[in-house]
C-alpha cells in the first residue's frame, strides 16, 4: 500500500490528525495496535482548551462536544478548609474551557473517520517504522498472519508514551527530560450527579483530590495516592470515605457515591522528548510529552501538535513549501515547555510531597494564600489554564 502519511496510533492525536489531513485532500492511513473499543475503553482527559475545539470544528466533527459540553467558566481551589474561586472568564477577557471526556473526543473522531470511508487499520501487530531518515519511509505490521507494508511521504508517531516511533530514533539523536511524582492519581467515574458544578481542586493534609464530572449524571473524581499504591488496595467505599475526608463539610454533604465504572491509577511525570522531528518522521501527543494531569494540558497539548504539524504538511503538498515541517519541533517545543511548566508548578503546589518539610509547607500555604487574594496570581493561573493562543 502506498500513501502521503502513515499515522501510528489512533488516540486523540492520530484520529484528529487523519481528520484534519482529510479535509486538506491529504491521504494518510492510521494504523493502531489495540482494538477500537480497548481505545474508547481507556478514560483520560476532561478538559478541552478553546485551542482543541477550534481544531475539533476544523475536523468537522466538534457538533457534540458544542451541544453536550459543559462550558466552564472557573475553577475552585480548595485549601485549609475553604473554597475560593478562580474566574477563568473575568481574569482572561472571556474565555473560558470545555468539560467534554477524552472518550467522547475519540468516538467523535471515529464516527467521521468511519463516514469518511478512510483507511484504518486496528489490531496491527509488531508495528516498525522504517528509512524515516531517507526519502522513502516505510512502515511494516502484522495482521492475519500476514506482513504488510506501507510506503509513503511522512510518518506521524502518534503511538503515546510507549509507543514504537519514539523508540525508533537513534538514542544520540534525541534529548530527553523527565521527572517522576512520588504519587499517582486514583481515578473513579461513576454514573452520579457532581459534588459541585465546576471543577474543585483541593490541597489538603491528607492529599490532593479532584472533583471534575463528564456531564450533569456522571462524575470523575481523583484521589493522590502513594506511587506504590495498586488499583487492588482500593475499595470503591474506600475512596468514596477517602474522598469525603478531603472535601470541605459543604462537599462532603453534597457527595452522592455509587457504584464505579471503572476505577485506575495514573502515574504521575513529566517527559519532553527533543526534538518532534526526524528527517520524515514526526512525533506528536504523548509520544514525545507527558504532563501530569493536574494542568488539563495532556490532551490540549496533543491537540496543538496536530494543528501545527496540519498546518506543516498542507503547506508542504499544497503551497510546496517545506518551512511549515521545518519549523514544527520549535513551534510545538515552545508550546510543550509553556504548559510543562504549568503543569509542573500546579502539581507542585496543589499535591502534599513527603519530602516538603515544615517550611516547605508554609511557603506551599503562603503561595495558596497570595494565589486566590492576588488578580495578578490568579490571572497568570487562569490563562494558563483555558490555554495560551495557538502562534501558528
Ligand atoms: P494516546 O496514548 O492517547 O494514544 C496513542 C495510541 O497509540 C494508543 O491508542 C495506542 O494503543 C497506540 N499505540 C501505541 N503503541 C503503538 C504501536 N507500536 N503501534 C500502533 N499503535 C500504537 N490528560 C489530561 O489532560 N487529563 C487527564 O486526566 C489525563 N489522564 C490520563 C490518564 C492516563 C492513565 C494516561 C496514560 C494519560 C492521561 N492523560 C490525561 C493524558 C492523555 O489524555 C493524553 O494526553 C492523550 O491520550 C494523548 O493522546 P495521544 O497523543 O493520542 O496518545
Ligand atoms: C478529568 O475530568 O478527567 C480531569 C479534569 C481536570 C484535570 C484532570 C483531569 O486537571
Amino acid at each position: 500500500m502506498r500513501t502521503q502519511v502513515a499515522i501510528i496510533g489512533a488516540g486523540p492525536a492520530g484520529l484528529l490528525l487523519g481528520q484534519l489531513l482529510h479535509t486538506s485532500g491529504i491521504a494518510a492511513v492510521i494504523i493502531e495496535q489495540r482494538s477500537p473499543d480497548y481505545v474508547l475503553g481507556r478514560i483520560r482527559a476532561g478538559v478541552l482548551e478553546q485551542v482543541t475545539m477550534d481544531l475539533l470544528d476544523q475536523a468537522g466533527v466538534g457538533a457534540r462536544a458544542h451541544a453536550e459540553g459543559l462550558p466552564h467558566d472557573g475553577i475552585e481551589l480548595l485549601f485549609q478548609g475553604q473554597r475560593h474561586r478562580i474566574d477563568l472568564h473575568a481574569l482572561t477577557g472571556g474565555r473560558r474551557v470545555m468539560v467534554y471526556g477524552q472518550t467522547e473526543v475519540t468516538r467523535d473522531l471515529m464516527a467521521a473517520r468511519a463516514a469518511a470511508s478512510l483507511p484504518t487499520v486496528y489490531d496491527a501487530h509488531k508495528v516498525q517504522v522504517h528509512d524515516f531518515d531517507g526519502a522513502q519511509p516505510r512502515v511494516t505490521y502484522e495482521k492475519d498472519g500476514q506482513t504488510h507494508e506501507i510506503t509513503c511521504d511522512f510518518i506521524a508517531g502518534c503511538d503515546g508514551y510507549h509507543g514504537v516511533c519514539r523508540a525508533s530514533v537513534p538514542a544520540d539523536a534525541l534529548k530527553t527530560y523527565e521527572r517522576v511524582y512520588p504519587f499517582g492519581w486514583l481515578g473513579v467515574l461513576a454514573d452520579v450527579k457532581p459534588v459541585c458544578d465546576e471543577l474543585i481542586y483541593a490541597n489538603t493534609e491528607r492529599g490532593f483530590a479532584l472533583c471534575s464530572m463528564r456531564s450533569a449524571t456522571r462524575s470523575r473524581y481523583y484521589l493522590q495516592v502513594p506511587a506504590t499504591d495498586t488499583v487492588e488496595q482500593w475499595s470503591t467505599g474506600q475512596f468514596w470515605a477517602e474522598l469525603r475526608n478531603r472535601l470541605d463539610a459543604e462537599a462532603g454533604e453534597r457527595l452522592v457515591t455509587g457504584p464505579a465504572l471503572e476505577m485506575s491509577i495514573a502515574p504521575l511525570r513529566s517527559f519532553v522528548a527533543e526534538p518532534m522531528r526526524f528527517g520524515r518522521l514526526f512525533l506528536a501527543g504523548d509520544a514525545a510529552h507527558i504532563v501530569p494531569p493536574t494542568g488539563a494540558k495532556g490532551l490540549n497539548l496533543a491537540a496543538s501538535d496536530v494543528g501545527y504539524l496540519w498546518n506543516a504538511l498542507a503547506d508542504y503538498y499544497n503551497d510546496k513549501s517545506s518551512a511549515g515541517i521545518d519549523t514544527y519541533s520549535d513551534r510545538c517545543l515552545r508550546r510543550v515547555w509553556r504548559a510543562e511548566r504549568f503543569s509542573w508548578w500546579f502539581t507542585s503546589l496543589m499535591h502534599r510531597f513527603p519530602d516538603t518539610g515544615a517550611f516547605g509547607q508554609k511557603m506551599q500555604d503562603a503561595e495558596l494564600d497570595y494565589l486566590v487574594h492576588s488578580r495578578a496570581a490568579s490571572t497568570a493561573l487562569a490563562e494558563n489554564y483555558v490555554g495560551l493562543p495557538l502562534e501558528l
